[in-house]
């Protein structure tokens, strides 16, 4: 069926899908729509309404994870990015990760130094770029870093009244220091998209399925929330809930913390394997992001591709081929691809000077309804 939107016209057939995802998404009503977080900042429920508009419209905002912060080949380069030595542009979304702000490191799991990272995030602000921050939390029952796939009930063990819950407080304590802090020149707080315990569907982090009753997550989830606004009264931020793939669509809900806990309903998701396997990828993830984009817009809530990408980007038509039809028209906020690490030299999602796929990319960030850093209205 080809269906015009009104909103943007396109060669793409509209899936019955996508139509029902249109026909949802027209009851978003913006002035009704707020954050879980009553106490919000102005600023966040102005975020809030950008992405929820943007969903409606079917616009969706372009990111990547570090981008700012190193790329293949360099390290910590006043205004640089990937995207910008091939687009000439940023990323409208700027993705960082605080692993390690629980010990008091005072780099992240990935070498970036918090120092740097802040100032980095209030450059990002400074451009009209969104923040979004996810955290690979180290095992508070064991010390071992996220991937500790092999301990049983380790979300028990922190839990009020646990054995671990001090601990896991104290790392709170510090994630909130770090979060206080990010303020813009003119000292409001930098609303952030806040991303933890992401991939929850999966079995390789320790809060992951295998290893955790979906009740024990749900009370993580809501303690985690509870404590950062109630207890430590942190109001400028948005919480991202993130689950994986999963065999069928109906166990995204199968650990989600409710909608009073919840402002965006995300989804992690890569494409593993290349040519053979990205019909499959297209196929399945525009499924579930349409059904994830139906449930958010009856909730009246932002949707997003939290994390994607195809690792070296071995496809040469991917942004166009198979990003961008698995996710145009399913009314999604934002996007996000992964890092481009500069110490893993086959380790990076997003465009790289020279790379083949880079006209491809051009392409893809040229369609309308696709937003980069410099569609962006600085602050
Ligand atoms: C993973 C990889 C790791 C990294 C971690 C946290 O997906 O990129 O190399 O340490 O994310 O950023």
């Amino acid at each position: 069926m080809q269906v015009n939107t009104g909103f943007f016209k396109t060669s793409l057939p509209m899936h019955s899908g996508s139509f029902l995802t249109f026909l949802f998404c027209l009851i978003v009503t913006l002035s009704h729509a707020q954050p879980v977080d009553k106490k919000a900042t102005p600023e966040v429920k102005k975020l809030y309404k950008t992405l929820l508009s943007a969903m409606k419209k079917n616009q969706i905002y372009f990111g990547q994870q570090d981008a700012t912060a190193y790329g293949v080949g360099w390290k910590s380069v006043i205004n640089q990015s990937d995207m910008m030595l091939v687009a000439g542009t940023h990323p409208a979304i700027y993705g960082w990760e605080i692993s390690g702000i629980e010990e008091d490191y005072a780099k992240n799991i990935d070498g970036v130094d918090f120092k740097e990272m802040h100032k980095l995030i209030v450059e990002a602000y400074g451009r009209g770029g969104i923040i979004t921050i996810s955290w690979h939390a180290r095992n508070p029952v064991n010390d071992k870093n996220s991937w500790d796939n092999q301990s049983i009930s380790s979300i028990d063990s922190i839990l009020p009244g646990a054995a671990f819950h001090e601990k896991y407080k104290a790392y709170l304590d510090r994630v909130s220091s770090f979060l206080m802090n990010l303020t813009s020149p003119t000292g409001e707080l930098i609303p952030i998209i806040f991303r933890p315990f992401h991939e929850l569907t999966g079995d390789w982090f320790w809060w992951g399925a295998k290893q955790n009753q979906p009740e024990s997550y749900q009370k993580l989830w809501r303690f985690t929330i509870n404590y950062l606004r109630d207890v430590k009264q942190l109001h400028h931020l948005l919480y991202a809930y993130s689950p994986d793939r999963t065999p069928m669509k109906e166990q995204y809900f199968e650990r989600y913390p409710g909608d009073e806990y919840v402002d965006i309903l995300g989804y992690d998701c890569y494409h593993f394997g290349g040519v053979e396997t990205a019909a499959e990828f297209v196929q399945h993830n525009r499924k579930m992001l349409e059904y994830i984009s139906e449930n958010a817009c009856k909730r009246n809530k932002p949707a997003a591709f939290t994390e994607t990408g195809l690792e070296t980007v071995n496809q040469n038509n991917w942004w166009t081929g198979v990003l961008y039809p698995t996710i145009d028209k399913t009314k999604l906020a934002y996007v996000m691809v992964w890092r481009n690490a500069y110490e893993r030299p086959n380790h990076f999602y997003g465009p790289t000077p020279g790379h083949p796929a880079n006209p491809d990319f051009l392409k893809f960030i040229n369609y309308n309804n696709i937003i980069t850093g410099n569609k962006l209205t600085k602050k």
